[in-house]
């Protein structure tokens, strides 16, 4: 029996530096995904929003850009920053606004040790699998909310004065938690740990805490939690890795959190992310967490695992779209699984990139994972 392919339109916006490179490489791979399971195709628009276009225009998303993304069924992203473009500019006028616009309020970090790398954690020498975490971070409001201000109006007079307030609400809490307690379910050690600073914080960091522990009672029983200030957290990761499992944390301790986590995996390079609508009303958006590192970029040397992992969860995540009950849906869960599957079999033959302590290029990842894709 013959079935029509799932089709699926991708808007990809490379960015800058090194997002340009494996923007690119992860189009290749997942295009050999899609040529080997026949099954689903994916048609690709790429939005030049970029620090250069900025620095032409006058803008990153042009007028009603971000709106337009809706039309699409996921949004695949690079990186964003230059320097040359202050970093509250190239935020403000792009990533934010997407994952705000799009209601992308769960932003998912997996990290976990791939074969053929090495973690510089002791604790995970003799057993790889005691680093595995994934770090839901809030994506919509917090620290991030972007209220506040300067007076006078420049950084640089003697007496500046300025304000950074941080908006929570229960509704953004309460959605936040659900979701990792859900997240918590589904993973192996079923344990979820809140992150916040609630004991030098106590307002916003109150609520959070008071909405978990409201939240936390409709799993009892079924997921273990436990709560941790965010300075003890750096050194429970670092000294006790097998005792975490899911964490959940503000959008900023997360973001932190997440870049720790990625370095104790063994590189920033390898670590994906997915900014979820989990209403699946507007399309969700996938990215590395590593930024445009200007200082290699077009070398042909950045690490594109990271995107690669980020596609194979973009892939996960439009199984489950409303067309796809049935034999659609296995088939993209199974490939997105083949997908993770090549990724670790390139870095155990160590076809890694110098951030990996490989001598590989982006060009030889690539091709090793389009091989083993197709294989
Ligand atoms: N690919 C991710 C990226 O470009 N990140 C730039 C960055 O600094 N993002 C800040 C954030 O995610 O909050």
């Amino acid at each position: 029996m013959t079935t029509t392919p799932r089709k699926f339109s991708i808007v990809c916006i490379p960015g800058d530096g090194i997002g340009v490179d494996i923007t690119e490489a992860a189009v290749q791979v997942l295009g050999t995904l899609s040529d080997t399971f026949g099954t689903f195709t994916f048609q690709f628009t790429t939005l030049d929003w970029s620090s250069k276009n900025y620095r032409q225009r006058g803008y990153y998303a042009p007028e009603g850009g971000v709106e337009g993304l809706k039309k699409y069924d996921a949004i695949y992203f690079g990186a964003v920053g230059w320097p040359d473009v202050p970093d509250h500019i190239s935020l403000w006028q792009m990533i934010l606004p997407i994952r705000t616009t799009l209601n992308q309020y769960a932003n998912v970090r997996p990290t976990r040790i791939l074969p053929g790398t090495v973690s510089p954690l002791s604790a995970c020498a003799a057993d790889p699998s005691a680093l595995d975490w994934v770090i839901v971070r809030e994506n919509s409001e917090g620290e991030y909310s972007g209220h506040g201000g300067t007076t006078p109006s420049s950084a640089h007079a003697a007496h500046t004065v300025a304000t950074e307030v941080s908006i929570f609400t229960r509704v953004g809490i309460a959605r936040i938690v659900r979701f990792a307690f859900e997240t918590a379910l589904r993973r192996p050690r079923r344990t979820l740990t809140m992150v916040t600073k609630s004991n030098a914080q106590r307002h916003g960091m109150v609520l959070w805490d008071t909405v978990f522990y409201e939240v936390a009672r409709e799993y009892d029983g079924r997921v273990a939690y436990d709560k941790m200030l965010v300075d003890a957290m750096t050194v429970r990761m670092v000294t006790r890795p097998q005792s975490l499992d899911t964490i959940v944390a503000t959008n900023l301790h997360a973001d932190i959190l997440s870049d720790l986590a990625a370095a104790l995996s063994g590189s920033i390079g390898i670590a994906p992310s997915s900014n979820l609508d989990p209403s699946r009303t507007y399309p969700s958006m996938f990215e590395p967490i590593h930024g445009s590192a200007p200082d290699i970029a077009g070398q042909g040397i950045a690490n594109p695992i990271g995107a690669f992992w980020s596609a194979a969860e973009m892939v996960r995540w439009l199984a489950g779209a409303s067309d796809g009950e049935g034999l659609g849906a296995e088939s993209m869960v199974h490939a997105a699984d083949c997908l993770m599957q090549a990724i670790a079999n390139v870095t155990e033959q160590g076809v890694k990139t110098r951030d990996l302590g490989g001598k590989s290029g982006t060009k030889e990842v690539t091709d090793a994972a389009k091989k083993r894709n197709a294989g």
